[in-house]
């Protein structure tokens, strides 16, 4: 709600104490509207993964960028999120090409897997053609071995139906999108892998406590107060998922935290593993931390000379995930 002299947007839960009053998933659910295209995401998700489930292909979903959360229902401004998606991105293609299908649930416009190399902050879409003498548009000759390499693989894997892409902009949009896709993926059981690497919102304002049109700059200082999103690894680890693979994803800038809150998540939720990182490090350097050995951090850290070279740190995150996630099958098998 905006007050009278001071634009004051309040979710009132927060106001006398933020964590006790935090909503469960369930009223998350009842409380705020799911995307318009979520029957078709819905549908899209469930063909694609008895396509691929059929043909004996692996099947991961991987988050991917930042959600934002709208201040006003007709939104004009909204709270966002640094994640360009980059993590996501070089890892759906390392998937990929370990022979994993992928449904990428992404941010919209954010970066996507193998189209990301050619639309950076130095070179656009442009930089890479070049019109020839006869008039026709040509791949510049130091792009061109790469570019045929990823146009190939990129065209192969969409033909085989194993990449599907849908998008989010919202934090419901995702959370909604996310609940749907971990529901299909749920008979899978340990064959199916959750890879969260979005970067989503810990707060929001619910929908009918949002101003319904643009907030005015003419009424003065603007006062958030947000509720806290629910823990939704919560639900998706109990009940959504409950015998797949799912490994998180832990963001901080402070390194005296990380650890200790990514070992915190997974005494909370109880799920597989998470990956730990640090905002100014995290293309570099990642912990992975898995609930069998809790004790013991995994680094990753690329060399001085792997920097150099762009070497992508993904490449050893998704090969040491995807040998705890076949250990991870064969001991559900066991003991099943
Ligand atoms: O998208 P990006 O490559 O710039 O960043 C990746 C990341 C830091 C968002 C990801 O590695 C991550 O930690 N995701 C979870 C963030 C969180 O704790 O909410």
């Amino acid at each position: 709600m905006i007050s009278q002299n001071q634009n004051v947007i309040q979710s009132d839960s927060l106001l006398s104490s933020p964590s006790s009053k935090a909503i469960d998933a369930d009223s998350y659910f009842k409380k705020n509207t799911p995307p318009s295209n979520l029957n078709e995401i819905t549908a899209k998700s469930a063909e694609f993964i008895a396509t691929n489930t059929k043909l004996g292909r692996p099947v991961v979903l991987v988050t991917s960028g930042g959600t934002t959360v709208p201040l006003e229902n007709n939104t004009v401004r909204f709270v966002d999120n640094f994640s360009a998606g980059t993590r996501g991105a070089i890892s759906a293609e390392f998937f990929l090409k370990s022979g994993y299908s992928v449904i990428f649930l992404h941010r919209k416009h954010s970066l996507q897997p193998f189209n990301r190399k050619y639309a950076t902050p130095e070179l656009g879409f442009l930089d890479f053609l070049f019109i020839s003498q006869e008039g026709t548009v040509k791949i510049k000759p130091q792009y061109e071995e790469s570019l045929i390499h990823d146009i190939a693989l990129f065209n192969d894997i969409i033909s085989q139906n194993r990449l599907y892409m849908p998008t989010f902009i919202t934090l419901s949009d995702y959370l909604f999108s996310l609940r749907e896709i971990t529901n299909l993926l749920n008979p899978l059981g340990p064959n199916a892998f959750f890879y969260l690497a979005a970067a989503v919102s810990d707060f929001f304002i619910p929908a009918d406590k949002m101003v319904e049109h643009k907030i005015q700059s003419s009424e003065g200082e603007l006062s958030l107060t947000m509720n806290q999103v629910p823990k939704f690894l919560k639900p998706l680890v109990n009940s959504w998922a409950p015998n797949s693979f799912v490994v998180s994803f832990k963001l901080e800038t402070d390194p005296n935290l990380l650890e200790a809150k990514a070992r915190l998540s997974l005494e909370k939720y109880g799920h597989q593993a998470v990956v730990a990182n640090i905002l100014h490090t995290r293309k570099n350097v990642v912990w992975i931390i898995k609930r069998d050995s809790m004790d013991k951090a995994e680094e990753i850290r690329l060399s001085d000379e792997e920097i150099k070279n762009h070497v992508e740190i993904e490449q050893y995150i998704i090969k040491k995930l995807i040998k705890i996630h076949n250990s991870f099958i064969q001991n559900s098998k066991s003991s099943s």
